[in-house]
């Protein structure tokens, strides 16, 4: 299904740099997972960044796919990145957070930059990458009906055919808002192995998804369905490990909190979320962190089994 031939052409070409391990994947049709990399530039600190960049990256492997970091560097969207680049992308301060909507612009620059989830699968797309794997999607923010602040996740989801694995959207968004844009915008929203929606810093958030898998055959199955009826992305929420989940109480109360604190501080826009990210650090003592690391590793293990069961149905279709 990886296959150099079986994807579509691609002008795209001179934008793009593919990394060596994750090129030999795609040419030898082995499973391969992309991840993102504004959680590495913005999401967490150095070194917790690097920490979750390299244990993303190992449980990718561990569960039989070759990892692919995406990130800007060069004038190039790069897909697979050296041990060596990961660390620099880590320790570099002040990069760009770089969507959709500034791909084209930050592709003048030579310096390395982040990519969301939006930036990222359009890069797995043009590399045909079919999973990826997060901590947290963006969605609609908290007021997000009056100040329009929506992620520009949402609409790349809907209309890349690569499955998105995430642990839910967390209590910073206004939750039901994003579900329902989720909805309107045609996303199948999948619980793996749940019923509830996870909430990201706990296993629940106290809505519930309208469909479930419990099994990497069972999603891959859905996802080659999607794929068949051209319908764009899925999304897979995964709880977090019980032994990191904070109680949905008081991950609540700490993102009300650093919310309140960010607006008295004026923060808007893509600073939002890393600023919020950062006090609900501060406000749990790191446990915050702590989970998060996690939740992207187990995150990360989930889709290597995703593409891992789509390369063997792809195999057996011949
Ligand atoms: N959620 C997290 N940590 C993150 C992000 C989301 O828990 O680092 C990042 C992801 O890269 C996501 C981006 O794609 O924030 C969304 O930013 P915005 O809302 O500005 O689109
Ligand atoms: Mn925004």
């Amino acid at each position: 299904m990886n296959r150099a031939a079986d994807r579509p052409p691609t002008a795209a070409g001179d934008l793009l740099r593919i990394g060596r391990e994750a090129q030999a994947a795609l040419d030898g049709g082995r499973p391969i997972v992309a991840l993102e990399s504004t959680l590495i530039t913005h999401g967490l600190p150095y070194p917790q960044n690097l920490d979750a960049a390299r244990r993303a990256e190992a449980a990718v492997r561990g569960g039989g796919a070759v990892p692919a970091t995406v990130a800007l560097h060069g004038r190039r969207i790069r897909v697979g990145l050296e041990g060596s680049e990961l660390a620099a992308l880590a320790e570099a301060r002040d990069l760009a957070k770089v969507s959709r909507q500034t791909l084209a612009a930050a592709l003048a620059r030579q310096d390395w930059a982040g990519t969301t989830v939006a930036a990222s699968l359009v890069a797995a797309q043009l590399a045909g990458i079919r999973v990826f794997a997060t901590g947290g999607i963006g969605g609609v923010h908290r007021g997000g009906e009056r100040s329009m602040d929506i992620s520009a996740d949402l609409a790349e989801i809907a209309r890349s055919p690569v499955a998105v694995v995430c642990a839910g959207p967390k209590s910073i968004l206004d939750v039901p808002r994003t579900m329902e844009l989720l909805e309107t915008l045609g996303v199948p929203v999948v619980g793996w192995a749940t019923d509830d929606l996870p909430g990201f810093f706990s296993r629940t958030s106290g809505g519930r998804v309208p469909s479930r898998v419990d099994t990497a055959p069972e999603a891959a199955a859905l996802v080659e369905r999607q794929r068949t009826l051209g319908l764009g992305g899925v999304l897979f929420c995964v709880p977090l490990p019980e032994d990191v989940a904070l109680p949905r109480g008081e991950a609540n109360a700490a993102i009300d909190q650093a919310i309140r604190d960010s607006e008295a501080a004026g923060i808007h826009g893509p600073a939002s979320t890393p600023w919020v990210l950062g006090r609900v650090a501060e406000l749990t003592e790191g446990r915050s962190v702590v989970a998060n690391l996690a939740l992207i590793e187990h995150n990360a293990a989930v889709a290597a089994a995703i593409a891992v069961a789509l390369n063997a149905m792809s195999a057996a279709a011949g």
